[in-house]
């Protein structure tokens, strides 16, 4: 008998889900809020559910992947009856403390609570680089385990339910401290004049950014260990010095008319830790101003 499965959401990420168990050879039994985007699953084999009841019903697997918390809370039955035996996957974008409620509503009506975080983008779906975070019910995960596989690679994070929601948003937050920056250096490389401003965006980001960062990327191991010793010493780059660089980009960027909004924010941080006498410090250093240390 094939192995089944079903999905709550058909936006962009849903679809590719549902694709990925469906090439699999899945019972595949899916719903969402507006018809049309099931079109392309129910032809290739999917069975469509008219209500999200039907389709936990019909399959022990249900993943949800929805916009938002709310939008979940809204969808999901309150009837206990319908969640006997169900183990739910929920893969919709949201806080920590969201996952846990959701995890403690969902408990309660019988079923075992998984809540994920997907480090993907849908093409990539059903391939090992897809990182899917999981956390919540060990039993559930484990259960599910072998089939949330299609998906790509599972890391599963503990019983707090509000891991994988940390983890995912701690990783994002991280992707668009590269996205900002990045958009920065180029509006930055662009305000020039004379033959820069030839180079086109492509141009600079493939044959200067790219390479510039991926250097800078294999540091960051180095960088994680400073913060874990807490013992910040420099190999050469100090906090000082690169405060002048920052105080540089700064003023050319409001020279050039470019915004200094992405890189303020890195100034100040480091002007508090050179004030603080840490001038001496390598960049690792300015972890000390972003948490509150446990332990
Ligand atoms: N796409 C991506 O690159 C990222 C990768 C990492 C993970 N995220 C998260 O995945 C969740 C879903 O994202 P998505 O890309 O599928 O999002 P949309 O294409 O915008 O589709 C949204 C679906 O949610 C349904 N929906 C919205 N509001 C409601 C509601 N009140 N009741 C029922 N369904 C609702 C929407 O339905 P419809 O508009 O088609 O009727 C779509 O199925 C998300 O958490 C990402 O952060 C994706």
């Amino acid at each position: 008998m094939s192995p089944q499965v079903s999905l709550i959401g058909l936006g962009g990420m849903g679809i590719a889900l549902a694709s990925a168990f469906l090439n699999e050879g899945y019972k595949t039994t899916v719903w969402n809020r507006s018809l049309a985007k099931a079109e392309p699953l129910t032809k290739k084999g999917a069975h469509l559910a008219s209500t999200p009841t039907e389709c936990i019903q019909a399959s022990q697997l249900v993943i949800v992947c929805l916009l938002d918390s709310k939008a979940v809370n809204d969808i999901l039955p309150k009837d206990s009856s319908v969640f006997l035996d169900r183990t739910i996957v929920n893969l919709t974008n949201g806080t920590p403390e969201e996952a846990r409620s959701t995890f403690e509503i969902v408990t309660a009506l019988g079923a075992k609570y998984v809540h994920g975080g997907i480090m993907a983008v849908p093409a990539i779906i059903g391939q090992p680089v897809a990182i899917i975070l999981y956390s919540g019910s060990k039993d559930g995960f484990q259960l599910a385990e072998k089939h949330l596989a299609v998906l790509g690679t599972s890391k599963f994070l503990g019983v707090e339910p509000g891991s994988a929601s940390l983890f995912d948003l701690a990783l994002l937050g991280g992707m668009y401290g590269l996205f900002s920056g990045a958009m920065h250096s180029v509006a930055l490389a662009r305000s020039g004049t004379g033959d820069t401003t030839k180079t086109s965006a492509t141009e600079f980001i493939t044959e200067l950014f790219i390479p510039f960062i991926s250097g800078i990327v294999a540091y960051l191991g180095h960088v994680a260990k400073q913060i874990d010793e807490r013992d910040y010493a420099t190999e050469g780059s100090n906090l000082a010095m690169q405060l002048i660089a920052i105080e540089n980009i700064v003023k050319t960027s409001e020279v050039q008319g470019v915004s200094t909004e992405m890189i303020k924010p890195i100034q100040d941080l480091l002007q508090q830790r050179v004030a603080d006498g840490a001038g001496g410090d390598d960049i690792s250093s300015i972890i000390e101003l972003m948490t509150a240390r446990k332990g």
